[in-house]
């Protein structure tokens, strides 16, 4: 594993006909820091079998997890399909020794020729980074740091318990430096349960005055995953942990999914941006406009600010 990344399947091979709903139980042993992750997947071959298209869960399970059910779908296979491998994979980086230490597991593996869409989860999976950078879905940019904190014999940067991620602005000479983190939940489950705001821990090292933004960003989506509309919370300067709020009420008709993002922006040819950090930690989803509760383990910050006093320069838009 060590000259390329590490792959490695358990399938089976089916005939092209119609939709395919795969589901599988995952569950894995590795070291929170491995890269390592496991997942379901629908892989379409043509006669030579080349893959010539593929549904996989956009985020994979990774980490140290109890049993968790995983679902792919496709609706159809592309034209020129001659053969559909379903199974279970497992990925690893090249170079990456921790993920020699951990295991996948898979069972009850099962395919139906049904239309079937994978079920949404209906709140945050790893809120406060405990299990790693697992279950975020990492885009543009840098890739975030895991912070290892004080209880964990480390000196990151953490708000709770052991671990928190951090991003650093690494370059704005090409473009807006841009990165974020993302889960996507299930619009009934959050109005069912009564959800009424996101929120996310951010602390900040911006040098004063320059473009560089941490923020919480949350997108109503409709069942196609097009944005109806979107709304966003965020803070600059250099700021201890602040939660960010982000209401999740009076979502737009139509709203199937909600995508809630932490991210980290600095505007395209401002240097005084480059070099500084954004840390999240402590995400959750509640009922009332209220911080959840710091563990107070392994941090020797003062206590977040009140709900409801935010910086000076925090500011809500709805697009
Ligand atoms: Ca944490």
């Amino acid at each position: 594993m060590n000259a390329k990344p590490y792959f490695a399947d358990i399938h089976q091979l089916l005939k092209p006909a119609g939709p395919i709903y795969a589901s599988g139980w995952v569950k894995t042993t590795f070291p929170i820091a491995a890269s390592a992750k496991a997942g379901i997947m629908i892989e379409f071959l043509d006669s030579a079998g080349k893959m010539i298209g593929s549904s996989r869960q956009p985020i994979p399970v990774g980490g140290t997890t109890d049993w968790r059910l995983l679902e792919v779908f496709a609706s159809a296979a592309p034209t020129g399909t001659a053969k559909v491998r379903v199974g279970g994979f497992l990925w690893a980086a090249k170079n990456d020794a921790l993920s020699l230490q951990g295991k996948a597991y898979f069972d009850s593996m099962s395919v139906e020729r049904v239309v079937r869409r994978p079920d949404l989860p209906g709140d945050f999976l790893n809120p406060g980074f405990e299990t790693g950078l697992h279950d975020w879905l990492d885009q543009y940019g840098t890739s975030p740091v895991l912070q290892v904190g004080p209880a964990a014999g480390g000196t990151g940067i953490v708000r709770s318990g052991q671990y928190a991620a951090g991003k650093k602005i690494t370059s704005v000479s090409v473009q807006d430096f841009y990165s974020q983190g993302s889960q996507v939940f299930s619009a009934a489950k959050l109005k069912a349960a009564g959800k009424k705001w996101a929120v996310i821990h951010a602390r900040t090292t911006f040098k004063a005055g320059s473009s560089a933004r941490a923020g919480l960003q949350v997108q109503f989506l409709n069942s196609s995953n097009g944005i109806i509309s979107q709304r966003k919370v965020q803070i600059g300067d250099t700021k201890n942990w602040t939660p960010l709020f982000v209401s999740l009420n009076t979502m737009p008709a139509g709203t199937y999914a909600v995508r809630v993002m932490s991210y980290v922006y600095a505007a395209k040819g401002n240097t005084a941006s480059v070099g500084g950090w954004a840390y999240f930690d402590d995400a959750a989803t509640t009922t009332v406009k209220e911080a959840p509760p710091s563990a107070l383990v392994g941090t020797l910050d003062e206590p977040a600010p009140l709900a409801g006093m935010p910086g000076s320069d925090e500011f809500v838009e709805e697009e």
